[in-house]
């Protein structure tokens, strides 16, 4: 496949100012005529002929300005017209096949209805069109169809006529007045029903808000429309941005690639991403939905009005909008809570693509496969960066530069340079040397060390940005760090300060100590970076109980259990006596936790969770995945049977409280289930005990899921017991089947590779449903059973993206990850990690996805 290149980008040669689609709907042939107004760029490379992008169509007829038009021709499988004027008109007919359409990109089938994806490339799978983010136009669509089938017809903007046609057939056109780059275009026909409200914006216009699912499910609906109509407002606040239509649909599909997709007024959203109630819905589903229905919104200006130029800037709209929606979620609930999470995923999914083989920078330089790049780097990476722009600037300016940027680039496609420039110049900062966040792949590492003598605390700070693939010298990047010091005795400190790394390496004093203070940096986790700060267990116990800075606290206690598995699992250490004391400190540390009356439950629950294992492999060059795993469960089991009657007892405080969504309500739930975690490791028989209590008297998918997933990973009859009640209580259900599936992959149970085997052959599992075969398989690839010696899992993983890579490549393609980890495990596994890798490669008829994540992990 062809390797596009950002440095190669050039201004489209014609503009398409407007797009008329007419929609002849059917299951399994759809007419699909499209008239496109076209106009010469005068900044374009003034070329006669019109390249219109294709994939997977054919056009059965090409008119140019109304008069048939024999001189088109493909080239491969883009159309070409060559046009002698400077304006025309150019009409195609193409047919597709929805039902056929098992890659869910451009129009498919789900459940009887019929819906688009068009983000990145999906439009030209509907009909030919330049399909770049660059070419913006107004679209006119117009729809027909059996009105028993399709009763609802939805597209872009506003309804602006409908009505009835020959044959039980109806229409409806719609009338989107902002241009909009094609992948921003969105169609749904099919049986609907609307939960309805409306929301008064800030100039106190009356938008109507619809959000449409299958008949039965309007019930599981109020908690996405409230998050829409929280982010509404909460933009206009925060940010200043005003929505810009009356009216604002959001469709739930069962089917689905993604969480969700921000078309203009016309959201499409996985199922996952708007149905929730209690019975059904975890506390984590809840903030899930909040957090994806904001995260959509937000786009309708960061992402819609103003667009990306090309794919090289995906994360000028994505990581913009992930920090807006993190920001957003941090205001509904725990500001504390939610940025422990936001860095915890971080961590677990962006580090490790960040040391990988598939390390790219925010901004990438190249790709073969777009679909590729919607990654952690990307999105989480990409909010990161911009997060420090704010921490650096203050979130006044920093106001100040984002109000620039939609004034500057309102109705443009613009570029992340567009976006720094505008934040540069709005808040007043130099930010050139800052701009290498842009351009570097890979997680720098700054080692913090302190030295103390009269007095004065001495910190020295050095920074590495290690080598990634095409990158193998490396540029110091800027890293804000929030800092503070402790004093011991009376374990306040002197106020924060932000020190702000350029250098390779800087010092920085403080005076005025007493005695050798405790340092707590990189407080908030204000840069993302890999931070060895070298703290003595004593600091790091001083800090998990003392430190004001949430996110610090977490983060000691997190250090402790990391230098102390690691210790153990690096060969480092260490005598009974220094493993004994090591464990110790951390039982000590946690049972501070369990026992303080000063935590919120929803904190404590975070400060109870483990580092995992895929975090703690990132810590070393090569890795035991296998020793990893039972020194982490060997430290849980041991802290389980320590802190026995203390885990109980909290167990028991959480279950007296009712079930709500309060904070106190959220935070007794989250803690009873990691009571029964630490307890299933060190007592398990009280663990099964207690879990069937939850599970029996659970009113709620979060106690009830928490309850599960314990039993599932013990060897008790209880546990196929528990499972098949739970399947049959929900049967049918979709998104709580897929609970089950992923509940019994992602077990701790030793047979968890024969449990996954059985279950690929279950009459609920299917390679055609996405969400199905993530929750079956992704699970499945966390480190445990998927690293089971004699590589029973890889050839599981191998087996699932050779059989899913023709159906759907995009998701197959993502399953790729996992094995390409390959160079940093030890070499038995590795060896047979990388042959499974080889074997991929060598199936005939691979996808461009399939193949561009295999050959860069083989690389
Ligand atoms: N634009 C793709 C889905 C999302 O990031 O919102
Ligand atoms: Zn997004």
């Amino acid at each position: 496949p062809a390797t596009i290149r950002r440095e190669d980008y050039q201004q489209p040669a014609w503009l398409v100012p407007e797009v008329a689609l007419d929609f002849a709907l059917g299951l399994e042939a759809t007419r699909v005529e499209a008239r496109l107004s076209v106009a010469r760029n005068p900044a374009g490379n003034g070329s006669p002929t019109l390249r219109l992008a294709g994939d997977g169509i054919t056009a059965e007829s090409v008119a140019v300005d109304g008069a048939p038009h024999g001189a088109w021709k493909m080239d491969g499988p883009d159309l070409l017209v060559d046009l002698p004027g400077e304006v025309h008109e150019v009409t195609i007919v193409t047919w597709t096949n929805p039902a056929a359409n098992s890659q869910l990109m451009g129009l498919y089938a789900s459940n009887g209805m019929l819906c688009t994806q068009c983000e990145a490339e999906g439009f030209r799978r509907i009909t030919f069109h330049p399909d770049r983010p660059d070419v913006l136009s107004i679209y006119r669509v117009r729809m027909s169809g059996t009105k028993a089938q399709f009763p609802v017809l939805l597209s872009n903007g506003n309804c602006t006529a409908r009505g009835e046609g020959a044959d039980g057939t109806h229409w409806a056109e719609w009338y989107d007045p902002w241009p909009k780059p094609s992948y921003l275009f969105a169609l749904v026909a099919g049986d609907l029903v609307a939960n309805h409200d409306t929301f008064t914006t800030i100039s106190g216009r009356t938008v109507d808000l619809n959000i449409w699912v299958r008949d039965g499910d309007q019930d599981r609906t109020h908690h996405a429309m409230q998050a829409l109509k929280d982010s509404m407002k909460w933009d206009e606040e925060a940010f200043g941005r005003e929505y810009d239509l009356d009216l604002f649909n959001i469709v739930a599909v069962s089917d689905f690639n993604m969480g969700a997709m921000e078309n203009k007024g016309l959201n499409v959203f996985n199922t996952r991403y708007i149905l929730a109630d209690p019975d059904t819905a975890t506390d984590m589903d809840y903030d899930g939905i909040e957090g994806v229905v904001a995260h959509e919104y937000f786009h309708n200006w960061s992402g819609n009005r103003v667009t990306c130029r090309d794919w090289f800037q995906l994360s000028l709209k994505e990581g913009f909008t992930v920090l807006r929606d993190q920001l957003f979620s941090q205001d509904m609930g725990s500001e504390a809570v939610k940025r422990i999470e936001d860095v915890r995923i971080l961590r677990a999914a962006q580090f490790p693509e960040d040391s990988g083989p598939l390390a790219h920078p925010i901004r990438p330089d190249s790709y073969q496969e777009i679909s590729n790049f919607y990654t952690a780097t990307v999105y989480n990476k990409g909010a990161e960066v911009i997060r420090m722009m704010r921490t650096m600037v203050g979130p006044e300016r920093f106001r100040k530069g984002t109000d620039l940027y939609f004034d500057r680039h309102d109705g443009e496609a613009a570029t992340c340079e567009d976006f720094v420039k505008a934040i540069e110049d709005g808040a007043g900062a130099d930010l050139g040397q800052f701009r290498r966040w842009y351009a570097q792949a890979g997680t720098p590492r700054v080692e913090a060390r302190m030295d103390f003598a009269e007095g004065v605390a001495t910190v020295t700070l050095t920074q590495t940005v290690p080598p990634t693939p095409g990158q193998p010298g490396k540029q110091p990047v800027v890293i804000p760090l929030r800092l503070a010091l402790f004093d011991r005795a009376s374990g306040a400190n002197r106020g924060e300060e932000l020190v702000v790394l350029r250098e390779p390496s800087m010092q920085v004093s403080f005076a005025g100590f007493a005695e050798r203070p405790v340092l707590s940096i990189n407080r908030g986790f204000s840069a993302p970076i890999a931070l060895d700060a070298g703290q003595a267990t004593a600091d790091l116990v001083f800090l998990a109980a003392h430190d004001d800075d949430p996110f610090a606290r977490y983060e000691a206690m997190q250090q402790l259990v990391v230098q102390h598995l690691i210790g153990l699992v690096g060969g480092a250490m260490l005598c009974q006596a220094e493993r004994d004391a090591g464990r110790e400190a951390i039982g000590r540390a946690l049972e501070a936790v369990i026992g303080d009356p000063a935590l919120d439950d929803l904190m404590r629950g975070e400060l109870m969770i483990l580092p995992g294992e895929t975090y703690l492999a990132e810590q070393l060059a090569v890795a035991d995945p296998g020793v990893i795993h039972e020194e982490r469960e060997g430290l849980k089991a041991w802290l389980g049977a320590q802190l026995r009657d203390q885990l109980i007892a909290l167990h028991e405080r959480a279950s007296a409280v009712p079930y709500g969504l309060s904070a106190e309500a959220r935070g007794a739930r989250k803690i009873k289930t990691q009571a029964l975690v630490y307890l299933a490791a060190g007592a398990p028989e009280v663990a099964a005990d207690l879990a069937v209590q939850q599970y029996d008297a659970a009113d709620n998918m979060t106690d009830r899921q928490g309850a599960l997933m314990v039993l599932a990973g013990l060897d008790t009859p209880l546990r196929e017991v528990k499972l098949a009640a739970f399947h049959q209580r929900y049967a049918g259900n979709a998104l709580v089947i897929d609970k089950w599936f992923s509940l019994q992959a992602g077990s701790l149970h030793p047979r968890v590779v024969d449990h996954v085997k059985a279950l690929s052959g279950h009459p609920d599992f299917t390679l055609t449903n996405p969400n199905r075969v993530r929750s079956l398989y992704m699970a499945f690839t966390a480190p445990h059973a998927f690293h089971a010696q004699g590589g029973e899992g890889y050839r599981m993983i191998a087996d699932l993206i050779v059989a899913l890579d023709p159906i759907n490549p995009q998701t197959a393609a993502r399953f790729v990850a996992p094995l390409g980890r390959w160079r940093r495990v030890e070499p038995m596994r590795s060896a047979l990690m990388r042959a499974e890798l080889e074997r991929i490669a060598a199936t005939p008829g691979l996808s461009k996805d399939t193949f561009e994540q295999v050959s860069k992990s083989l690389g």
